[in-house]
């Protein structure tokens, strides 16, 4: 990686409603009128009318993180720390933690996915292929265009008693974002049947991912939204603009 800086776009999820696990860990520990928010981190801005879920590592350690005033906000302790040099927490170096969770414990938190086309929320869920030493460790789901999610997704179908959440969570509907040449309107769903992707650890993610990114990137058209028709290098920065003036998402590099 050496030098390089990754750019994410940082979106806030709030809560709705939380599982009775987190509840239990939570009691007391926030305020009246508290609003907490998962916070995925993403390359992907124009995407997010396609949000289906967001996903946590089960076995990772979050934390919630008091930022200012009534928000505070959920991700791994590395992102918090990242955060805290890069001007989003008050005081430089600072990012009071009120409480720890492990993925698993937050998995059915009901949250509001900016931009989503679910209006009445989407679910937090649990993918195992998460990286604690990426971004904030939370993932927000694009089926439609992320090969990773929609391989993840399919699974939790399958598997929904083994993954100890209700069906329903993972079958909202996926919808076309973006019309692309060679993979049509549901690239992620067209390059994993056709490279016969089975798993969410295939290896042939990878494969699948750069493809989709290239496609999306360079031949996409938005067929959704107030960006519908323009290309997708040009409406991913004007998504992003939008998501951060509502006070719906912020920068951050690592
Ligand atoms: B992307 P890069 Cl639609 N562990 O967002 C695993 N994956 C992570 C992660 C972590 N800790 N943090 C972020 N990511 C995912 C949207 C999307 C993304 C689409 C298509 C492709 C895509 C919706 N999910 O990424 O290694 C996030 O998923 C393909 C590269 O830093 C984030 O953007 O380059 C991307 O990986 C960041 O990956």
């Amino acid at each position: 990686e050496g030098v390089t800086v990754q750019e994410y776009t940082a979106l806030k999820l709030e809560v709705k409603e939380w599982p009775e696990k987190a509840q239990e860990i939570l009691a007391g520990k926030l305020p009246e009128g508290a609003k907490v928010y998962f916070i995925p981190a993403t390359l992907r801005p124009e995407t997010m009318y396609g949000q289906t879920c967001c996903f946590v590592g089960p076995n990772i350690v979050y934390g919630i993180y008091h930022v200012k005033d009534n928000e505070y906000f959920f991700n791994s302790e590395r992102a918090a720390r990242n955060m805290a040099f890069q001007e989003i927490f008050p005081t430089w170096g600072n990012f009071p933690k009120i409480a720890e969770f492990r993925g698993s414990d937050v998995v059915g938190t009901l949250v509001n996915a900016p931009m989503s086309v679910h209006t009445s929320g989407v679910r937090i869920l649990p993918m195992d292929t998460v990286k604690d030493t990426k971004g904030t460790a939370v993932v927000t789901c694009v089926p439609s265009d992320s090969p990773d999610d929609y391989a993840t997704t399919l699974e939790l179908q399958k598997k929904a008693d083994f993954y100890g959440i209700k069906k329903e969570w993972a079958e909202l509907e996926i919808i076309p974002i973006i019309e692309t040449p060679t993979y049509g309107n549901l690239t992620a769903k067209t390059l994993v049947e056709q490279l016969k992707i089975n798993s969410s650890k295939d290896a042939k993610l990878a494969e699948a991912k750069d493809l989709a990114y290239k496609e999306g990137f360079y031949q996409g058209k938005m067929i959704i939204g107030e960006h519908k028709g323009k290309p997708v290098a040009e409406a991913k920065a004007l998504v992003k603009k939008q998501l951060i003036e509502s006070g719906l998402a912020f920068n951050y590099a690592e």
